[in-house]
């Protein structure tokens, strides 16, 4: 089997080659290719672009490194690597190369380990080939035939766990033609972990198998650590910069919805092919699958990567930056400016049921609604965040507006709360809470406004307070 593989990739690389060199044939088979060793660094760094026009034997030695280090400040992890980093060294050949794969497996490893990689041609991508206890030296060789990116990972039962342990990497198979010029390049990977303790419990966690099995990744993070790509360890460019990234997905099981926050794809090579897609904002990245997307930061502070899947960015560890140095540009992007509304400015976006009645009203009848309106920007832009956009509250946290007792029973008096905060316990709807509603800082008019409006819509009660009302209880104070 083994050998069969071998004779017919050798005739194919033949063939191959002829095609490609012309006229120039007199270039030689495999035995005579150059012997290339393939330099490793260490993720989010890659191998620079290759220059060479002519196949290569390029030789890759890969170790197998059985880690235990940070998953989450404090929280500490055994992960299985190729070559000592999550995701494993990145391989870079070109198109037509012979690939010489040396797997170690370190003698103070505890298990056996092997390596599969989806760029081979012939069943198992190696796995079966390099299939070793520690302490031992695996070798196999493949002809890199189509171009594109593909993820390698470790194919040792259980394989679920070997990959959830961090054994995964990308290889990039060049075009022939190479690729197009790019000022910076990166290589990230999302992978998901389970760990017996919740997210960022301190001490050393064990692996998980029934979360595994369950897919309810503790974490779900960039290069194998909650924040491995912020705070001193992002990833930086200058505006204007064409910016390369090797994405791929280890998983084992989730699959990315991939997103930097604040720019464009200019270029996504989706599925890690060879077309691409242009102008894209979110690309979907399977697990044991990769893209490559280009962007072009234009304007200076932080991108954000993460998975838009947005509680495994905010509540998992999905989450990286990339920092952009350049001057401001305000004519693509402003600073912004902020102010309260004004009566005449809500009453222009009154809603239309408004508009409707005001049409052969008199101006008197006109009012009510554009107060209701000015109320509801009001609660919308100043109480919405805590009491949320339903009114409804969170239990324990936040009260309900919207049929709350506790307003009912003395609507008007509320204009104090707003005015002055309010701290303590308090029961609204038979539950329980003691938090701290800052004092806001609103003018008469929108206190007002805001009261009627919670009244009137939320607890089908009338006007309660008229501004002068608001006004005498801020000067009673
Ligand atoms: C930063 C969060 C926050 C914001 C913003 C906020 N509140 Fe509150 N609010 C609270 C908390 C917390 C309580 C409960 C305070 C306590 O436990 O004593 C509360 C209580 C209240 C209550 C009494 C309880 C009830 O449910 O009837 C009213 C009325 C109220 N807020 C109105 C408002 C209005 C109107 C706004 C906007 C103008 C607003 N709040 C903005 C946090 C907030
Ligand atoms: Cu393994």
């Amino acid at each position: 089997m083994k050998k069969n593989f071998k004779l017919s990739a050798v005739t194919l690389a033949t063939s191959a080659l002829l095609a490609l060199i012309g006229a120039t044939a007199a270039v030689a088979a495999e035995p005579e290719l150059p012997v290339i060793t393939q330099e490793l660094v260490a993720p989010p760094q890659l191998p620079p672009p290759i220059t060479r026009k002519t196949a290569a034997h390029v030789v890759v030695n890969l170790t197998v490194e059985e880690v235990e280090r940070e998953i989450a400040p404090g929280t500490r992890y055994t992960f299985w690597t190729f070559g000592g980093t999550v995701p494993g060294k990145f391989i870079r050949v070109r198109e037509g190369d012979t690939v010489e794969l040396h797997l170690l497996n370190l003698p103070d490893n505890k298990l056996p380990h092997n390596i599969d990689l989806h760029a081979v041609t012939g069943p198992g991508g190696g796995a079966a080939q390099t299939l070793i206890a520690p302490g031992n030296e695996a070798t196999f060789t493949f002809k890199a035939l189509q171009s594109g990116l593909y993820v390698y990972h470790c194919a040792t039962a259980p394989v679920g766990m070997h990959v959830a342990n961090g054994m995964y990497g990308l290889i990039m198979v060049e075009p022939k033609e190479g690729m197009a010029k790019v000022d910076k390049e990166y290589y990230v990977m999302q992978g998901d972990f389970y760990t017996e303790g919740n997210y960022r419990a301190p001490g050393l966690q064990n692996f998980d198998m029934q979360k595994a099995i369950d897919e309810k990744p503790t974490y779900v993070v960039f290069n194998g650590a909650d924040g491995a790509l912020t705070g001193a360890n992002s990833l930086t460019a200058k505006a204007d910069e064409k910016v390369r990234m090797f994405f791929g997905v280890g998983g084992p099981n989730i699959t990315s919805s991939f997103h930097i926050i604040g720019t464009i794809f200019d270029k996504v090579y989706f599925e890690g092919g060879t077309k691409y897609q242009e102008n894209v904002q979110t690309t979907m990245v399977p697990a044991g699958g990769s893209a490559i997307v280009e962007f072009t930061p234009r304007v200076p502070g932080n991108l954000t990567l993460v998975d838009h899947s947005l509680t495994r960015a905010f509540n998992k560890g999905a989450i990286g930056l990339l920092s952009v140095a350049g001057p401001d540009k305000p004519d693509i992007y402003s600073k912004g400016i902020k102010k309260p509304l004004t009566a005449a400015a809500v009453a222009k976006v009154a809603p239309a049921p408004a508009k409707a009645a005001a049409k052969d009203a008199k101006p008197a009848v006109a009012a009510a609604p554009s107060v209701h309106a000015r109320g509801k920007a009001v609660y919308d832009s100043n109480c919405a965040v805590c009491h949320q956009a339903d009114a409804k509250g969170v239990a324990g946290v936040f009260p309900p507006l919207a049929h709350s007792d506790f307003f009912q029973q003395r609507p008007y008096e509320m204009a104090h709360i707003v005015l002055n905060g309010r701290s303590g316990t308090l029961v609204v709807n038979g539950q329980k809470y003691n938090g701290v509603m800052p004092a806001q800082d609103l003018n008469d008019e929108d206190i007002s406004a805001v009261i009627n409006y919670i009244s009137v819509e939320l607890n089908e009660g009338q006007p309660v307070l008229t501004p002068e009302q608001v006004r005498d209880m801020r000067k009673k104070r």
